[in-house]
Formats: C-alpha cells, structure tokens, sequence
C-alpha cells in the first residue's frame, strides 16, 4: 500500500479509540488529518456522539469544524486523548514533532491530554532522536537574529524557516529555527532543558515522555507500540 494508505490506517485504529462523550486533542498535519476526517465520518455515521475537539492549529480547526465537529477552548479543560502526528519517535515513544509548525500549541493541548496517541508510518521511527529530522524551535520575532546566535552557542545548526521567500510566521506569530545538534548533543532532556531556558525561545519540538502510546503503519500493516 501507498504511504497515504498506511497514514489513512493508523488514523483510523486511533480514531476508533474515541468514545461519545470524550474532549479530544485534535493534531495537525497530514496524518493527523485522516484521524479528524475518520471523527467526522464517525459522527456522521451516527457511531460516535457528543465529542468535542481543542485542535492544535487554525488549520486544524478549520478542518474539524468542516467534520462537523464541535470545537472548544483549552482553557483549564483536561482531555481524554489526543491524536497526532510526529516527525520522529524513538523506542521510548519521545517524539521530535514541528514539522508541520504547530509545535507550540501542539505541545499545550497534548499536556492537558491523559493519553497521547500518535499516527506515523514507519518512516517517523528511529533509534535515537535527531538521526533523520531537524529540530525545531519556535522564536519570537523580535530580536530572533540574537535568539540565533545565543542557540548556535548551544550547538544548533540550522535555518530560519521558509515559506515563499519570506519567514514562516507560525499561529502564533512567531518564526521557527529548524536545528541541528549534531554528536555534540547533549541528551534529548538537558537540550530541551536549555533550550527553554534560552531568552527568545518560545518552545521546541521534543515532545519527551508525553506520548502514551502510536500506531505505526508499514507495508506489513499497522503495528501498536507498545505492543
Ligand atoms: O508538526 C507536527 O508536529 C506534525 O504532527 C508533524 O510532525 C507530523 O506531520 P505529518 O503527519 O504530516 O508527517
């Protein structure tokens, strides 16, 4: 099966966990996509009732208002799951996510969730993070130059993010660093230690002990981790 198959499945066996009744922390991005077109088509089918959604972008809350999903503030709310999507996950299910840009509010949303299922296909899986993606770093504007530089001292490698010729502006007004650490990482819990302490970060994309569980689709089937 094609990529968007194996996406389209993983969505699904997340989606299924949703019960009536349930606050749902919506994702963003292409997989997480499916998961909110897989509600919609459940509560249209009559299968599910009574969900609302706290979605992690405007983007996101676009879509899920088009499914017919009843959408929320996060306000204090505690939510029964969320589903999204990662660039990578490690065997500890720690994520690097931002890819899609909506790390921050992501990251909020998914906090506030008892469980965090994740959807990707087996391309997102690695051994250690940073192996394959860039890390990014969301930067407030103001400044960022200067931002940049106290995060090269920190051994990032990276750009600006792009988006026709200009700066990717975030929902939230910002822009994002995409990063490299290279061997000179320190672990995945003492950067995102310093990188929140950094003056002008506003957050990053390791998402670190917060998924509870992913289902991994590859040309095998889908596969639940743990298992
Ligand atoms: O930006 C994000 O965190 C997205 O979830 C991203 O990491 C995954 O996007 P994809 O499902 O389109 O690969």
């Amino acid at each position: 099966p094609h990529r968007k198959e194996l996406k389209q499945e993983a969505a699904v066996r997340a989606a299924a966990l949703v019960e009536s009744g349930m606050r749902v922390g919506l994702g963003t991005g292409s997989t997480a996509k499916y998961a909110i077109l897989e509600l919609g088509r459940r509560l249209r089918e009559g299968e599910l009732t009574d969900i609302v959604g706290v979605p992690t972008s405007d983007a996101s809350d676009t879509l899920a208002r088009a499914q017919g999903i009843e959408i929320v503030e996060l306000g204090t709310l505690e939510l029964d799951l969320a589903i999204d999507g990662a660039d990578e996950i490690d065997p500890n299910l720690d994520l690097i996510k931002g890819l899609g840009g909506a790390l921050t509010r992501e990251k909020l949303v998914e906090l506030r969730a008892k469980r965090l299922v994740i959807i990707a296909d087996d391309a997102k899986l690695v051994t250690r993070l940073g192996e394959k993606a860039a890390l990014p770093i969301e930067v407030v504007r103001f400044g960022f130059e200067s931002t940049l530089a106290r995060l090269a001292d920190l051994g990032a490698r990276g750009t600006l993010r792009e988006q026709g010729g200009q700066a990717y502006v975030t929902d939230n007004g910002n822009y994002i660093f995409d990063a490299r650490f290279g061997d000179a990482l320190p672990d995945a819990a003492t950067l995102a230690e310093r990188l929140k302490l950094t003056p002008g970060v506003v957050e990053h994309g390791l998402f670190l002990g917060m998924a509870t569980q992913a289902f991994v689709a590859s040309s095998e089937g889908v596969r639940e981790i743990p298992a």
